[in-house]
């Protein structure tokens, strides 16, 4: 269901960066899943260039009962542009969530106005897909937009609406990483490897894929994935083992 979003994403990152890959951590690259009717397979791609520090995204693929294409680009130290996060969830055809947002690192007024608002003639073209929907997990306050796309939706959505939706929120995120001004003063560039940091902390430690990861690959495969790769700068939790 969201192939086409990882070619289009690939297609624009090797057309407009000089990547080069950033390597992931033996075993973690992919795995398949033979348990029963669980059948599954789950594959990563990770690279870098001068402007974009780590470029991940994962696909799983378990057929009609799981389909997942997630992402992060976290920029170089050097600029304290939003992170990209994308999460879209399709679970059979009933059950479809899509998440796609601007992670902001810090919550002041300017920040806001220069990186967030630009957002919103976006948004405000794809109501259908802004459904301020509650959520569970995560605090909507911290490292999320007030213009995020969130959506409980259907597979004719995702093909007519998310698809055209994340194309201009890609190009808006290029734009904003080409006007982007290169820090240099260290002080600033510390405060945003904190909150870089913070971001993965944060993350890892409310990952609501845990329980998806372990039903497929095993808990202890899903806590590597975790804390080696999608969150590597995130300490895992002493109590993470016995959380869940
Ligand atoms: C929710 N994300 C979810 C859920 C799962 C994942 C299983 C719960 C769905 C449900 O309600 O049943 C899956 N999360 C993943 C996967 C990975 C992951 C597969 O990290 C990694 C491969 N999540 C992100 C990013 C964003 C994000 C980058 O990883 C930002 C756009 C958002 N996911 C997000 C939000 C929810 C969610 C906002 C709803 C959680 C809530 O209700 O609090």
């Amino acid at each position: 269901m969201f192939q086409p979003f990882r070619a289009y994403l690939e297609d624009e990152l090797f057309h407009r960066f000089d990547l080069r890959s950033r390597p992931i951590p033996p075993g973690l690259e992919s795995n398949i899943s033979d348990r029963g009717k669980n059948k599954a397979t789950i594959q990563s791609w990770c690279y870098q260039c001068s402007q974009l520090r780590k470029i991940r995204y994962t696909y799983i693929d378990a057929g009609e009962m799981a389909q997942v294409f997630n992402c992060v680009i976290y920029p170089s130290h050097h600029y304290e542009i939003p992170l990209l996060g994308i999460d879209f969830l399709a679970f059979g055809q009933k059950k479809i969530l899509v998440v796609l947002d601007f992670q902001p690192l810090f919550k002041t007024p300017a920040y806001q106005n220069k990186y967030i608002e630009p957002m919103r003639s976006i948004r405000d073209k794809y109501n259908e897909l802004a459904q301020n929907l509650e959520m569970k997990f995560y605090d909507a306050d911290r490292y999320f937009s007030k213009y995020l796309l969130f959506a409980k939706t259907d597979a004719e959505t995702v093909v007519k609406r998310l698809f055209p939706a994340y194309q201009e929120y890609i190009q808006l995120y290029w734009r904003t990483l080409d006007n982007a001004e290169i820090l240099q003063d260290p002080e600033e560039i510390e405060k945003i490897v904190k909150a870089q940091k913070d971001y993965d902390q944060y993350s890892a430690d409310r990952d609501p894929a845990h329980g998806l990861f372990s039903s497929y690959f095993g808990s202890q495969w899903s806590e590597r994935f975790l804390y080696e790769f999608l969150f590597e700068d995130a300490s895992p939790l002493a109590v993470a083992s016995t959380r869940r």
